[in-house]
């Protein structure tokens, strides 16, 4: 295998296209004969990261695992695409710093709120501004832009 493994994190509201943008961008390298994989913060939750919920202590223990099998794909030399909410700063600076410099490539979903909301594919919103979702990201939950993301 002829490729140098790395990280690209996908950061973004939920329904920002963070997993469409993943699977494109795996569906391209793959054309280009690269091995990547994707780790989907959503599709984790249902195993490795089952015991987890969304207060601030698990979101960062989400990230952090995600960021530790991340970087296991990324010394074995694979393309790793993490695709994760992933709403706080320090969260995803945990993740950079465990990864060589120009190895964690961040990528910020910049879609603002009324669009992701207005989408609402999984009627996610809907239940959050309905108070049935409590702790929801963006709505009564914090995301923190990044500031020096690579794309
Ligand atoms: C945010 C939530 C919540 C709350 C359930 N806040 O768009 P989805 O539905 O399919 O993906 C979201 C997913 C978020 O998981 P992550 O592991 O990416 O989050 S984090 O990085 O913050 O740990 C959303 C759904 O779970 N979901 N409740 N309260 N998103």
């Amino acid at each position: 295998l002829n490729q140098k493994g790395c990280v690209v994190w996908i950061t973004g509201l939920s329904g920002s296209g963070k997993s469409t943008l993943a699977c494109s961008v795996s569906r391209e390298l793959h054309s280009k004969g690269k091995l990547s994989y994707i780790l989907d913060g959503d599709n984790l939750r249902h195993g490795l990261n089952k015991d987890l919920g969304f207060k601030a202590e698990d979101r960062a223990e989400n990230i952090r695992r995600v960021g530790e099998v991340a970087k296991l794909f990324s010394d074995a030399g694979l393309i790793c695409i993490a695709s994760l909410i992933s709403p706080y700063r320090k969260d995803r600076d945990a993740c950079r710093a465990m990864l060589p410099d120009a190895s964690f490539i961040e990528v910020f979903m910049n879609m603002p709120l009324e669009l992701c909301e207005s989408r609402d594919a999984k009627g996610l919103y809907k239940l959050a501004r309905a108070g049935k979702i409590k702790g929801f990201t963006g709505i009564d939950d914090p995301y923190e832009r990044p500031l020096n993301c690579e794309k």
